[in-house]
């Protein structure tokens, strides 16, 4: 098969971060959005399909989208509402997508695609890892088809939910933890480097000109929430899905990651390893200043 773009599933809980991510992702010339997969994390399940839906049909296009996991695979969802609103996006209201609903669930149709493009398919996860999981466990093939998985989440002795963990895995820790452990690659953008791709005064200012579809929703957003401190608004989401097209941008590193699902203390934390076989590729740093120019041009190009 040979392929002009890269073709991308993007499996994400959308919430004010996964969107700025993903409209971003929609302008990048290179990349071929084929699917969503929708997971519950930031927001109940619900919600993430329906902004997976309905954020890029707002902004002219329209995209299939899979209902994933309601709920982590052992623990209870405890979902970020502080942080994304009720609905998600803060409580913007998105016009509903009339596209046709799928009973097709996310694990069969993130297979059947890796299945058909084998591994040039570019499988992104900005969400906790429970579909990905899913799909390892539902369909033991799944490993031959994908070699390689490009994650935010984590944190490498740094956390946002605890002293040890990010969100996306303290929200589903054992999820995370069949992944690292299955034999697929995990390129992983931990808050360490999603932390460097902070938005400036100047850059929200220049973003909230351009008054298209696209700023307008993502001012409303950032507004809703970030008022006051938009420096603390990173763009964790965007870093793999940039990562696609200009890795140039990151630095990083071969390592064994290990996940803790026991301590209690602990649990969802993503620890470097000076033993073990490679399973990670971590990125830590990031061109702070080219990332933005990239995403900003994005957005422009609405
Ligand atoms: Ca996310």
């Amino acid at each position: 098969m040979v392929l002009k773009k890269k073709p991308v599933w993007i499996d994400t809980d959308i919430g004010i971060d996964d969107a700025i991510a993903i409209l971003a992702a929609m302008k990048l010339e290179e990349l071929d959005i084929i699917g969503f997969s929708a997971v519950a994390g930031n927001t109940v399940l619900e919600n993430t399909y329906r902004n997976a839906r309905n954020v890029p049909y707002l902004c002219g296009k329209e995209y299939e989208v899979y209902k994933g996991a309601d709920k982590p695979l052992v623990l209870d969802l405890r979902t970020s509402a502080k942080v994304h609103g009720n609905n998600g996006l803060g409580g913007v209201i998105v016009e509903d997508s009339p596209l046709t609903h799928t009973d097709k669930l996310a694990w069969d149709a993130l297979y059947e695609a890796c299945k058909e493009y084998g591994d040039k398919l570019k499988v992104v996860a900005i969400g906790p890892l429970t579909n990905i999981a899913i799909t390892i466990e539902k369909h033991p093939d799944f490993i031959n088809f994908c070699k390689e998985v490009y994650v935010m989440g984590g944190g490498i002795e740094k956390g946002n939910i605890s002293p040890f963990a990010e969100f996306n895995f303290f929200c589903d820790p054992h999820a995370a933890k069949v992944v690292f452990d299955s034999g697929i690659k995990v390129h992983l953008f931990p808050l360490n480097v999603t932390h460097q791709v902070y938005i400036t005064e100047e850059e929200f200012e220049k973003i909230e000109k351009m008054g298209n579809m696209a700023t307008d929703l993502i001012v409303k957003m950032l507004k809703a929430v970030y008022t006051g401190r938009l420096n603390a608004f990173h763009q964790h989401d965007s870093c793999p899905l940039i990562y696609l097209v200009h890795p140039e941008y990151f630095d990083n590193k071969e390592c064994h990651i290990e996940m803790e699902v026991d301590d209690k203390e602990r649990i969802g934390e993503s620890r470097l390893c000076e033993e073990g076989s490679i399973n990670t590729v971590l990125h830590m740093n990031v061109d702070r200043d080219r990332f933005m120019e990239t995403v900003i041009d994005c957005y422009s190009k609405y």
